[in-house]
């Protein structure tokens, strides 16, 4: 709840035999705090290989807590490649013949790369791109979907220098069009098509039309080709590419630690999709610590996370984290639930995977299928599980470890957003106790304060704006900089610091964080706000409930509230009737008050959710209150719009 300390919750404990094999224990954990913010950053940036060590680990006002504006370095002096930090130095260690990739198609085929193979073809597309005119600092547009040459494609920009600008390849023309506009990119890599649910889609036929309406030109096409033979038009086939500069060598180009390594569009969950520009040193430390101490990766690892890499999620977790500790990564073209609902549990079965990690939207999704799913395959190599992107709710967080993770997993929630880079709140999975529903404390090396609108401090169990009080090395390069303290995100409160995320949080008595969705998801009620998170997570533990998202509808001026409005989306075979209504009310009732029971209650087939697959409540409440929806071209299920409104009848 907003107003009000978060109930006690259970804690639970990861098991000791995932405690004895930890990459960070507790005193792991308290020797990196001990070393003091910025300098225990040091210790993670010597998981990478540095071509010239750095002068300094942070350069910058902000790291002597002065009010001196000016821009932020991480690492200053120091120089690094990304694609020999993520493949190179692991076959120069003698692991070339180890799975890097492991891909999983959406026929059912599989590919797998080892760190040499790997190597072997980034530097061969390396050195295609570098004859096709990339130099150092270009931008490469990469518009292709869940297949190997995606990585192969991003380390090979990295290794030449040229950042690269992933666009998911569920966007259309118009997307593609802004995005390689806004990144001015006179470069672009695609495919002629891949598969979505068994059948082809044409997105060399989207890219053209993206191409002929950018004011630049862009000079140069690479086509991925599905079958095989030569692209028809202006472009060059990546297969040819790649043949003709087989046993080619680039020598990796040694950036400086500020360098760019890549530019992505934020998702929309935070807003408009804006550009965000990430470092090389700054956030490959990150995302290298990260993995080593949230997600316990090793060499010896395979980790799976299931996000796009056309997201942050994808970026920093599915490629640059888990190659630059040399473990395995899976990369899956297809979606959950095709051929079969048991899809995912089948992938890992069969490739051991250690480590899961995926969205709460997804877990629910698990339950509405069915545990009988899980239930038939062995997933006894998994020792770790992971979520991200919305909050996960206690119930899913226990159905998730109980028949995902045989009752025993530890479950890491991470926080964490497009602009930081990489997690900033989590547990540590060998240190930290668990507390179901709550993120947990800030990583070590990372400051963050719960504050009200005048980022004054708010007290344990006060709700408020999470905010980050000191500068992390994975924070995008665009919040560092431009007008002094730069973005319009970050501010300075009596001296202090402060990246607003615009995400509202509780901080419990043992300073756990709850979060509590986008600050702009806050039901008033009697001068009583109410996070909608909290309300959505009592309703989704009633039995048959699959999901739920809760909006303000109409102001109630008599009774001094606005109207709460819940669109509940049942479980398959579950009827939305007036009993699962009432149970949805009494559940909210028991869970916070009589004042939070939803006014209205809209029984939905699904809910509107953005491409990464999160619940975007600004248009619930546009349809809850009548109004005009605007573009709903973010949205991957747009006829959903359609279907509740007819529902309300407007
Ligand atoms: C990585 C990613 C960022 C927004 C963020 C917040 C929500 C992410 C969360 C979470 C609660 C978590 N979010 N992780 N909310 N608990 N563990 O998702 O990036 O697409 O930029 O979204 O997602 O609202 O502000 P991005």
């Amino acid at each position: 709840m907003v107003d009000g300390t978060p109930d006690e919750r259970e804690w639970v404990d990861p098991p000791e035999s995932f405690v004895a094999q930890a990459n960070v224990t507790a005193a792991d954990r308290d020797a990196f705090r001990a070393a003091g913010w910025p300098e225990c950053w040091r210790r993670a940036a010597d998981l990478l290989e540095w071509d010239r060590g750095f002068d300094a680990v942070l350069d910058g006002g902000a790291s002597a807590g002065t009010d001196d504006e000016g821009s932020i370095r991480w690492f200053p002096g120091g120089r690094l490649n990304a694609a020999h930090n993520c493949v190179d130095r692991h076959v120069e260690a003698g692991r070339g013949d180890e799975t890097a990739v492991a891909w999983e198609g959406k026929l059912g085929e599989t590919r797998t790369y080892t760190y040499r193979e790997l190597h072997d073809e980034v530097n061969a597309f390396a050195a295609a791109l570098r004859e096709l005119g990339v130099g150092e600092g270009d931008v490469v547009t990469l518009y292709l979907p869940m297949i190997p040459e995606l990585p192969v494609a991003m380390l090979a920009c990295a290794r030449i220098g040229a950042p690269h600008s992933v666009v998911f390849a569920g966007f259309s023309a118009d997307a593609l069009a802004t995005r390689l506009s806004g990144a001015e990119s006179e470069f672009l890599v695609t495919c002629d098509g891949y598969y979505r649910r068994g059948a082809a889609l044409d997105l060399k036929r989207r890219a053209d039309n993206a191409c002929v309406s950018v004011s630049h030109s862009v000079e140069q096409v690479v086509v991925n080709r599905l079958d095989d033979g030569r692209p028809a038009g202006d472009c060059h086939a990546y297969a040819d590419l790649v043949d003709d500069h087989a046993g080619a060598t680039v020598e990796p180009v040694a950036r400086e630690s500020d360098d760019l390594l890549f530019l992505i569009y934020t998702s929309g969950t935070t807003g408009e999709p804006t550009l965000v520009r990430h470092t090389t040193g700054g956030y490959l430390t990150h995302v290298a610590w990260t993995s080593h101490a949230v997600l316990d990766l090793g060499p010896d690892d395979t980790h799976w996370c299931s996000a796009d890499v056309g997201w942050i999620t994808g970026h920093s977790y599915a490629v640059y984290g888990p190659l630059a500790l040399g473990a395995t990564t899976v990369l899956y073209e297809g979606t959950p639930d095709h051929p079969e609902t048991d899809r995912l549990w089948e992938i890992i079965e069969r490739n051991d995977v250690d480590v899961f990690y995926t969205a709460p939207t997804s877990i629910r999704a698990f339950m509405k299928w069915g545990e009988e799913h899980p239930a038939r395959h062995d997933l006894s190599s998994l020792r770790l599980l992971g979520s991200v992107g919305e909050p996960i709710d206690e119930t899913a967080w226990h159905w998730y470890r109980d028949h995902v993770g045989d009752g025993d997993c530890p479950v890491v929630d991470t926080w964490w957003q497009t602009e930081t880079g990489g997690i900033v709140l989590s547990t540590l999975p060998g240190a930290d106790r668990m507390r179901p529903g709550a993120v947990g404390k800030s990583l070590p090396g990372v400051e963050t304060a719960v504050v009200d609108e005048t980022g004054r401090h708010a007290d344990d169990g006060e709700a408020g704006q999470l905010v980050v009080t000191r500068p992390w090395p994975g924070m995008a390069r665009s919040l560092c900089e431009e007008s002094g303290w730069g973005a319009r995100r970050t501010r300075r409160v009596d001296g202090e610091w402060q990246y607003a995320t615009g995400d509202n949080a509780v901080r419990d008595a043992d300073g756990y964080l709850h979060l509590l969705g986008r600050a702009d998801d806050v039901v008033k009620v009697s001068d009583r706000r109410l996070s909608t998170a909290e309300i959505e997570s009592a309703i989704v533990g009633v039995e048959g409930v699959a999901e739920a998202a809760v909006v303000v509808g109409a102001d109630d001026e008599a009774a001094h509230r606005s109207e709460i409005h819940a669109f509940v989306s049942p479980e398959s075979n579950v009827a939305g009737d007036d009993a699962l209504r009432e149970r949805v009310g009494r559940a909210v009732e028991e869970a916070i008050g009589s004042i939070a029971v939803p006014d209205v209650v809209t029984f939905a087939p699904s809910l509107p959710k953005t491409r990464s697959g999160k619940v975007v409540r600004r248009y619930l409440a546009a349809i809850a209150n009548g109004e005009e929806l605007g573009d709903t071209s973010a949205l991957r299920n747009p006829e959903v719009v359609g279907e509740l409104e007819s529902l309300l009848d407007r």
